[in-house]
């Protein structure tokens, strides 16, 4: 058996005065404990090194900049992949990305996937952006993805800790899309950080179902792709906005594995077979024999 050790690493909330530097040292902490349980990667939330700036409509372009890495690593995220080459662990990372592209400031919701040697192996720009673009004062809170970020290009897989690898950011998770495109390509983990507020201002009915819906759709996911799937939250109240934890590890199964029982900091290990996934891919979700794409058309026509 292909084994992995995944940690997930889970963050409490992260508030706006906190700076990266103690952000930084919280999840080097987190690394050390899931290297002590035995991990060979750690999952780290979206947008992990801030707080969720995407609440505020922000006018000032210097303010919204300041939420953004140009680099990475940078001075500041430099510990992270000093200790990941040190312990030998590999880890994945949500982060707001500027980038100059042909002259043009370019903002993602980005995600990069470092090895046991402390390398950048991959990279990903989320795909499904939520919430809205214009400022909408009705709502308790803004939830601005639409304007801060620009829709990355597709869903890629990595060979990566003895396997392949997927990666997806928050809301992507709640599109069978997202799992299908990866498991296309053989994908047998995804990794996927998310934000998610308890409250929804367009459907508040919904905030009761709010943790059952991250983990029905994480499960659908891994049991209709054959793949595992491990989100990580940032939880808890920050800037006095409540969003969910529930972090877990889902097997090819759609079984739960391991869950986050707090809405802090913390680390929960599994012991994930890859080879758990070959059974669901060369029977039921067997692609090639059992897919009818002629029927598919409208998914991509609309
Ligand atoms: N970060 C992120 O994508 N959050 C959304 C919140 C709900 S939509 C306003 C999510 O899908 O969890």
């Amino acid at each position: 058996n292909r084994y992995l050790n995944v940690a997930m690493g889970q963050l409490g909330p992260i508030q706006r005065a906190d700076d990266r530097a103690s952000v930084v040292r919280r999840m080097c902490e987190m690394m050390r404990e899931a290297k002590a349980l035995g991990a060979h990667v750690i999952v780290y939330p979206e947008l992990a090194l801030t707080t969720f700036f995407p609440r505020w409509y922000i006018e000032d372009e210097h303010e919204l900049d300041a939420f953004y890495e140009t680099e990475m690593p940078n001075a500041e995220t430099l510990p992270l992949f000093a200790l990941a080459r040190e312990l030998g662990v590999g880890f994945y990372l949500g982060y707001a990305e500027l980038a100059i592209e042909a002259g043009r400031k370019r903002r993602f919701n980005t995600a990069i996937l470092v090895s046991g040697q402390g390398r950048i192996i991959a990279k990903y720009r989320k795909v499904h952006l939520p919430g809205h673009a214009e400022h909408e004062p009705w709502r308790r809170f803004q939830h601005l993805e639409k304007r801060y970020f620009e829709p990355g290009p597709g869903f890629g897989v990595t060979r990566a800790f003895g396997g392949v690898v997927g990666m997806a950011l928050c809301n992507d998770r709640r599109w069978a899309e997202t799992y299908r495109v990866l498991g296309l390509q053989g994908c047998e983990m995804t990794f996927i950080g998310y934000n998610t507020p308890v409250h929804n201002a367009p459907a508040p009915a919904h905030d009761d179902l709010s943790l059952f819906h991250n983990q029905l759709a994480l499960q659908a996911g891994a049991y209709q792709n054959g793949m595992w799937v491990v989100g990580v939250a940032k939880a808890g109240v920050e800037e006095g906005v409540d969003s969910i934890g529930g972090s877990c590890i889902v097997a090819p199964s759609g079984e739960v594995v391991s869950r986050c029982l707090t809405k802090d900091d913390e680390v929960m290990v599994a012991r994930c077979s890859l080879d758990w996934c070959a059974i669901y891919k060369r029977t039921t979700f067997d692609f090639d024999k059992h897919r009818q794409p002629h029927a598919y058309g409208l998914i991509v026509e609309r």
